[in-house]
């Protein structure tokens, strides 16, 4: 079959756009002749042309070739595929594009998301370092307010175990009190009738110890005690024999007396108060504070009894160079003999022994007709007036009860003395040892303004002189 070259010369201006020169398809093309503007060359099929065959340039201008039906519709269906396949290319590249710009905002957003957190890391990095080298006041205040609970909660349990302990100790001594009272029944009873056995509990008036006031004393205080101390050791030496009263020129009206005669020794001595009487032995204490003091009571040791009666208080018991009561009898006769008022000076001695004193510039007995009723003067001392209470009390025994109470003081506190209501000092009570006592009731021998009530005290001298001196006789 022959191929048929169409030439045309805008359509070959066209084709070679197209397809390169010479490409023809399925054929090779002749060359031109030279000068010719139209001439195309068709090879046509073998077969026997009887004529010349010449195509007209002007005839195909005027008569343009129609293209293949075909061809036509294969082109449109190629330009048609290729135009969905570039739509369709032009789709995908729009949708990557939106991708892409997307995933780009997105690496953008992280990357600012990294920078921020790396910048709070060591934020926080920096912070913890600045904490740990240096807490701040807001640690400082929990750590203050964590001890604080701490230490609370401490002492509540501490307080809590006290009063547990208190409890006990409180429901021993209730337990040891009720035992006490009942071992003092079977031994009232087993001593046969008792004119004091009483069932009324004490109303005693206790004074509170003023040992806050005594642990505030001056040190020259202590040191001054110290000299009495040694000058009341020098009160009562045992191996010291009576003194014989005629042998000095006495007897005298005191001891004052005895010492203006010379006579700077302490011991026992005969005197002889004006008025009528006998003479009586009493001792003389001529060492201290210049001597002349006639000794009215003494506590040292607990050798002797002091819960008495009546007859034995107004007479006098004991040892003139140990425990003694001289007798309110005989000791109203030496202090009411004048000229001038008598002078009382009671020393005090603890079981630590500190000492104290209690002067009164003026003391006194009334008859046995008025229970030889107190009369005092004007105190001064360091011991604390603890007997100012009982001026103007009448005396009272076990077995004579002129107190203001009204059950029976001397019973209570176990001695004789000028109770009121009862006693804020009661030194012929019960000799304890040891000082702090534990007793029914107020009976240790105490004196409230030194050591308090329930303090036992350990060495006591009751003694008298004359304010005025002595006339001579
Ligand atoms: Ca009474």
């Amino acid at each position: 079959m022959a191929l048929l070259v169409l030439s045309l010369a805008g359509l070959a201006h066209l084709e070679s756009r197209v397809e390169e020169p010479g490409q023809s398809r399925g054929g090779r093309a002749a060359e031109p002749p030279a000068g010719a503007k139209c001439t195309y060359t068709f090879i046509m099929p073998q077969q026997k042309f009887t004529g010349a065959v010449c195509w007209s340039s002007v005839r195909a201008a005027l008569e343009p070739p129609v293209p293949n039906g075909s061809e036509m519709r294969a082109l449109q269906e190629v330009l048609g595929r290729q135009q969905a396949e570039l739509q369709r290319l032009r789709g995908l590249v729009e949708v990557d594009g939106a991708l892409v710009s997307e995933v780009k905002a997105l690496r953008k957003d992280s990357r600012t998301m990294n920078a921020r957190v790396g910048q709070l890391y060591a934020q926080l990095l920096h912070e913890i370092l600045q904490r740990r080298q240096r807490p701040g006041p807001l640690a400082q205040l929990e750590g203050r307010v964590a001890n604080a609970s701490d230490q609370a909660l401490q002492l509540a349990a501490g307080y809590r175990q006290l009063e547990l302990r208190y409890e006990a100790l409180a429901a021993l001594v209730n337990n040891q009190s009720v035992l006490i009272a009942q071992l003092e029944r079977r031994c009232q009873g087993g001593a046969g009738p008792s004119v004091f056995v009483s069932s009324q509990p004490p109303l005693v008036p206790v004074v509170p110890p003023r040992l806050s006031g005594i642990a505030n004393e001056s040190r020259a205080y202590f040191d001054a005690a110290a000299q009495l101390q040694m000058d009341q050791m020098e009160l009562a030496p045992p191996s010291l024999p009576p003194r014989a009263p005629g042998e000095s020129g006495g007897p005298w009206r005191d001891c004052q007396a005895a010492r203006h005669s010379g006579h700077e020794a302490s011991g026992v001595y005969e005197v002889q108060p004006a008025g009528a009487g006998q003479s009586l032995q009493v001792w003389c204490e001529q060492e201290l504070e210049g001597g002349g003091w006639t000794v009215i009571q003494r506590r040292q040791d607990g050798s002797v009894s002091f819960f008495t009666t009546w007859h034995h208080y107004k007479h006098g018991f004991g040892t003139l160079d140990g425990e003694h009561w001289l007798g309110l009898e005989s000791t109203r006769r030496v202090t009411g003999q004048g000229p001038g008022p008598y002078a009382l000076r009671v020393l005090l001695e603890d079981w630590a022994g500190r000492q104290a004193y209690a002067h009164y510039d003026r003391f006194a007995l009334e008859p046995e007709s008025d229970s030889y009723r107190l009369r005092l003067g004007r105190y001064h001392g360091s011991a604390g007036d603890s007997l100012a209470w009982h001026d103007g009390r009448p005396f009272s025994t076990l077995d004579r009860d002129h107190d203001a109470y009204s059950g029976s003081c001397a019973h209570y506190h176990k001695g004789g003395w000028w109770y009121n209501a009862c006693a804020h000092c009661n030194l012929n009570g019960v000799w304890y040892k040891g000082g702090h006592y534990r007793g029914r009731y107020q009976d240790g021998v105490y004196w409230a303004e030194f050591r308090g009530g329930a303090y036992s005290l350990r060495k006591v001298v009751m003694m008298v002189r004359p304010v005025l001196p002595a006339p001579d006789a």
